[in-house]
């Protein structure tokens, strides 16, 4: 059986919308033509509460993909929402889909109107013939919950059939920055395959000796160097333990880093300019084209003497321009945003980066309510709630 493996749409993404319609359509639409079956794990949406627009959109693209002529069909499935179709594409919630205990999510909801399965907190069977497998979904939760979420569900491989086991968190591995994010080792053992969303490149490792995939979104978000090999979904096939990394068209990306040292406006003005028109070239297409710069201007020449703006605004309609100009100013700076500028929270989201901060803050202050301050973050992150969660927390806070 032939299990393609596609995450992180982020349908609705503000910036490039279109871009993340678009690719996600076409990885989903490759992978039902040369896949048995495709697992997602994890942010098919941008945000939790989509509007109706970003919605109909995720409804037709998915229901096209349930028409199609499926070889494969999902046989059984014991997770925490029932299962309305037996199309073999499999999905789990991810962190951009988040909701605060007890409310539906946006992938819960396509769950319900049948076009694929919810396999939260559970196992779905998929059957093609002769052959089964099995796939056991953890939605993404609070980074420092997901070790006990693990024990609670206790996730177990099921004899006879290929398992694989499909979470949405960070990896200690992969971004050594918190003790709460798990360690590729306290995953659960047996499983024939593992595979994370949450990530937005392509990573290939090992766990427990076996596979250990992550695709990589299908759209371009946090504009770093590891998102400039190319989009694309992985093809896993069960019989041989084989698989491959099949591309889709998407965006061309490209990060020129240029140092500003001793420069006039005007020389590193051009020399922007440069790096710009080698990175269009001639390809006809509008490619994303961030400019890192470094280092101090001439003595003398600050860097609002250089109109950054200008120089973007020259390539409308051939580049989408984004200038970074760190190191540039003699602003001042704390460890978190040298943290920030040399990389090191590479692969982090800005909220993740930002709930990591809210949680060890409460933690400092010795925070002693009983909702856990990520549950805290949650609630305080859904609009709508905020009041009732601030009502909440100060009764809570001034009643003991
Ligand atoms: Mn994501």
């Amino acid at each position: 059986m032939k299990i393609a493996i596609a995450s992180d749409f982020h349908l609705g993404y503000d910036r490039f919308r279109e871009d993340a319609f678009k690719q996600a359509e076409e990885a989903l639409e490759a992978a039902s033509k040369v896949a048995d079956a495709i697992i997602i794990p994890g942010d098919v949406f941008d945000m939790r509460v989509p509007k109706p627009d970003v919605l109909a959109e995720a409804i037709n693209l998915f229901r096209n993909l349930s028409k199609k002529d499926w070889k494969a069909r999902v046989i059984e499935v014991k997770a925490a929402n029932r299962a309305y179709t037996s199309v073999p594409v499999i999905a789990i919630p991810g962190t951009h889909e988040r909701r605060a205990q007890g409310a539906e999510n946006p992938v819960n909801l396509l769950g319900l109107a049948g076009l694929l399965v919810d396999v939260s907190d559970g196992y779905a069977v998929i059957e093609k013939g002769s052959e089964k497998a099995m796939v056991f979904g953890i939605g993404g939760v609070a980074e420092e919950r997901f070790l006990d979420t693990i024990t609670g569900l206790n996730p177990k491989p099921m004899p006879g059939h290929f398992s694989i086991f499909m979470f949405h968190q960070s990896a200690y591995e992969l971004l050594p920055f918190s003790d709460d994010f798990i360690h590729l080792d306290q995953l659960p053992v047996g499983f024939d395959l593992y595979v994370n969303g949450h990530i937005h490149n392509r990573v290939e490792k090992k766990v427990h000796g076996k596979n250990f995939l992550i695709p990589g979104s299908t759209v371009l978000t946090q504009l770093k160097d590891g998102e400039q090999e190319g989009k694309g979904f992985f093809v896993f096939d069960t019989s041989t333990g084989m698989y491959e990394f099949h591309k889709i068209t998407s965006r061309r990306f490209v990060v020129a880093k240029l140092h500003a040292d001793g420069k006039s406006a005007d020389e590193l003005g051009a020399e922007i300019r440069r790096a710009i028109d080698a990175a269009v070239g001639s390809k006809g297409d509008v490619p994303i084209v961030r400019v890192e710069v470094d280092g101090s201007l001439k003595k003398g020449v600050r860097s609002i003497d250089v109109d950054f703006q200008g120089i973007a605004k020259e390539y409308q309609g051939n580049a989408l321009v984004e200038i970074v100009k760190p190191g540039m100013e003699s602003i001042e700076t704390n460890t978190d945003v040298e943290a920030l500028r040399k990389g090191s929270l590479e692969n982090m989201s800005v909220k993740d980066y930002g709930l990591g901060i809210f949680v060890e803050k409460l933690k400092a202050s010795k925070y002693s309510l009983d909702i856990s301050p990520s549950e805290l973050f949650e609630l305080l992150s859904e609009d709508a709630s905020k009041d009732k969660v601030l009502k909440k927390a100060l009764e809570q806070l001034f009643s003991s």
